[in-house]
């Protein structure tokens, strides 16, 4: 309203203003007319007394003149007639004829100018006409005209004029502001609606902002890119990464968001000790970063139930609430057969897509029986998610390559739920992919997903080059996107990481008293030097490249020999797996060659223990250690890696790190070999067992830096923050669409 006033009120003064300039030019005019038009009555009113006065006059009457020139001034307009004779006769007039008019002084009025008379009765207009009478002039006859009448007209045309500048004023400004506000509202809602987004969004089957918003959405889009660009760095740079800074995500961009994590492996494992059940917890950087995110926002973890005693803990739903301390989530429990378990994990998962996706020139095995479990397992998981959903559009994490049709099955079920792969071992190149022959089978399933995430970008290059050659998918790499079947999935890097600070129990005892302990475990001299290598005992960790590396330094650096020993700790893994136990045996032969070639007394070059040790022992070796060997024949990521740099809080030790292992392209400052080039790696053993400490403190703070900034928090928050905003996103469109 307040608007409106303050638009109307200076159009209508504006308005007024102009009506007072037209006044006097309307004044004028109309003067002029009526002056016109009292020449022209006088004319006919002196041709209409022609006759008449001539007649008078003939008899000259006087006093009928007079009588004659009253009756004609009953008309209100003529104020006075008068005569005056030919020759100076006395003026025969009405009675108020003006006295400033005389008979010897009409030539005056002859000027059309000069007709106007100001006398003190008002303004007059005087004609004069010459009497004539058959040729003879008889006199002239004056006509006075009464021109008050015109000021009152005047007056009243005036008055008439401001008021309807009045009223047009009011009209003029009533539609201006019923046109602005409308425009105001059009305005209004074109603008809200591009800062929802609308119009904003260049995707495929959206509508673009209206052409008279399109500058401003452009100026919009590069404001949003330059914030965007502002808070990548702030976010992933300032921001220390932490179970908290986790939860501060969840309760902040994800609040109230339904999430679930599935993975083959379980967070909490129940095993039967003779009456007692014990829980164990796997050592796993999996479960460390995405624990914390189950704990904030009570969601549930969906797993295989491998424990002796899980069946007995778990609820009528098959759930039981972990951690037992302090229950904050639950984990649902997944139940399979001998046969499942043999199919999809032993069989389909590991015999043949863990070879497959990493070079270690050992042949994958494809069973059709096996993909049948695969298929069927997967199934038993997708059902498990669907059940346990408490929203129909949760936010799943599903996690590495047993549960590769997954993504497809959720999607199936629950459209609209945001489902993040993340894929923890490498992705092979297509001619490699190519050899699976459910290949389009597996890449349909993880095309399911919304996001898919690999360690390294060059597994997300050859993931997109593997689904170009086999899907008929629309590709982007510009923004690594792949739409298939009318869904769109992003495939992003996301490193995986470590916890880090690492928990003060691992690094509580110091380096010093680490390194005597393990020194006296095995029986070795005070300036012994102690390498260690730390592995699932798996063909892919280049154990037995390792130890001939071992072997190659000993040949050309003999003075090593009787001065240090590497420490091998393999964790048996997947034992019932013939090539697992040829490994095994490969490894342990080669140990025993090297150590009878080099050994003597006392002397143990390569020290082999095949078993599953806690973390405390596993961080006392590497913080004893004076370098830690990873020859990685391929690796997603590799966490021994950052864990012997997380365990180096003395800044001292060095890092051997295969070329292959994903974590090489983060960690420059290890001296990076070819674990297939012994000559090179023994020249690396060497190198780090020479190396100055300064040397090592330079390159270990570096490395430190990196795991302490990229760490398994930031792995798992990012994905939520890019879950996040792909929710933001829907819901943009949603009101697109609504
Ligand atoms: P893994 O192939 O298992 O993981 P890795 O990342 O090195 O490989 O993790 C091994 C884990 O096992 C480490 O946490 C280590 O401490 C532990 N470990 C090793 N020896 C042990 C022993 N003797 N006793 C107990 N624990 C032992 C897969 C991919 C990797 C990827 C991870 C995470 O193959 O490339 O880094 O997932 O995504």
């Amino acid at each position: 309203m307040s608007l409106s006033l303050r638009f109307i009120l200076p159009l209508i003064l504006a308005l007024a203003a102009i009506a007072y300039g037209v006044v006097p030019l309307v004044d004028q005019l109309t003067l002029r007319w009526f002056v016109r038009d009292l020449d022209i009555r006088s004319e006919l009113v002196s041709n209409s007394m022609q006759e008449p006065l001539q007649e008078h006059l003939k008899v000259g009457q006087k006093k009928k003149t007079e009588l004659y020139f009253a009756r004609l001034i009953q008309d209100e307009r003529l104020f006075g007639v008068g005569f005056c004779p030919e020759g100076g006769g006395a003026l025969i007039a009405t009675k108020a004829f003006p006295a400033d008019i005389r008979c010897d002084g009409l030539d005056r009025f002859v000027d059309p100018a000069a007709r106007l008379l100001r006398s003190e009765q008002g303004p007059l207009h005087v004609a004069l006409r010459t009497i004539e009478q058959e040729g003879q002039v008889l006199g002239k006859l004056v006509l006075v005209h009464d021109m008050r009448f015109i000021q009152l007209r005047s007056e009243e045309t005036r008055q008439y004029v401001f008021y309807f500048f009045i009223a047009l004023g009011l009209v003029v400004s009533l539609i201006t502001v019923v046109i602005a506000q409308l425009s105001w509202r059009g305005w209004i809602h074109g603008m809200r609606a591009l800062l929802r987004g609308e119009g904003l969004l260049r995707e495929p089957g959206t509508a673009a902002a209206a052409p008279e918003f399109a500058p401003i959405a452009r100026d919009l889009r590069v404001l949003i890119r330059e914030m965007e660009a502002e808070y990548r760095p702030r976010d992933e740079g300032q921001l220390t990464w932490t179970p908290e800074a986790l939860r501060a995500i969840l309760h902040g961009e994800l609040r109230g968001e339904d999430v679930l994590v599935v993975s083959n492996r379980e967070p909490y494992i129940h095993v039967r000790r003779g009456v007692d059940i014990e829980v164990q917890r796997p050592a796993s950087g999996l479960v460390t970063a995405l624990e914390p995110i189950m704990r904030a926002c009570s969601g549930t973890w969906i797993a295989h139930g491998s424990g002796s005693a899980d069946r007995e803990v778990v609820d009528g739903n098959d759930r039981v609430a972990v951690p037992p301390e302090k229950p904050a989530y639950h984990i649902r429990r997944v139940w399979l057969t001998q046969e499942e378990e043999a199919g999809y994990y032993l069989g389909f998962a590991n015999e043949g897509l863990w070879p497959l996706c990493h070079i270690a020139h050992v042949r994958p095995t494809f069973r059709g029986s096996d993909w049948q479990q695969y298929v069927a397992v997967n199934r038993k998981f997708a059902q498990a998610v669907v059940a346990e959903a408490k929203k129909p559009n949760p936010i799943v994490l599903v996690q590495d390559y047993h549960l590769a049709l997954l993504p497809r099955m959720i999607r199936e079920q629950l459209p609209e739920a945001i489902i993040i792969t993340f894929w923890h071992i490498p992705w092979p190149n297509p001619e490699v992919f190519s050899i699976c022959p459910w290949r389009k089978d597996i890449l349909e399933g993880m095309l399911g997903s919304s996001i898919l995430g690999f360690h390294t970008q060059f597994h997300c290059n050859n993931f997109v080059d593997t689904v170009d050659r086999v899907l008929e998918a629309r590709v982007n790499r510009e923004d690594f996107t792949v739409s298939y079947g009318g869904k769109l999935t992003a495939v992003k890097r996301y490193p995986i990481s470590i916890d880090w600070p690492p928990g003060a129990e691992l690094t509580a005892q110091s380096v010093e008293l680490c390194r005597s302990a393990v020194r006296s475990r095995h029986a070795m001299g005070p300036e012994h030097l102690i390498g260690v290598g730390l592995d699932r005992l798996d063909y892919t960790k280049g154990v037995l490249e390792r130890f001939h590396a071992i072997e190659r330094l000993f040949e050309l650096e003999p003075s090593w020999i009787g001065r240090f020993s590497f420490v091998q700790l393999a964790a048996p893994t997947r034992a019932s797996i013939g090539e697992y136990q040829q490994y095994e045996a490969q490894v342990r032969a080669l140990a025993a060659r090297i150590n009878e070639r080099f050994g003597r007394d006392g002397y143990q070059p390569i020290i082999l223990r095949i078993e599953n040790l806690p973390p405390q022992e596993l961080y006392a070796y590497y913080r004893a250690a004076d370098l830690c060997f990873v020859s990685s024949l391929h690796d997603g990521m590799n966490l021994v890696a950052k864990e012997f740099v997380a365990s180096r809080d003395d800044d001292r030790g060095v890092l051997i790190l295969s070329q292959f292992a994903g974590a090489a392209s983060e960690m420059p400052e290890a001296l990076i070999v070819n674990p297939y080039d012994s000559d090179e790696c023994a020249a690396a053993l060497h190198l780090a067992l020479s190396m100055p400490a300064a040397e090592q403190r330079d390159r270990m703070r570096l490395m430190r830096g990196l795991v302490a900034e990229f760490n398994v928090y930031r792995w798992a928050g990012r994905m939520l923050l890019d879950a996040a905003g792909m929710r933001r996103r829907g819901k943009v469109q949603e009101r697109k669409t609504t």
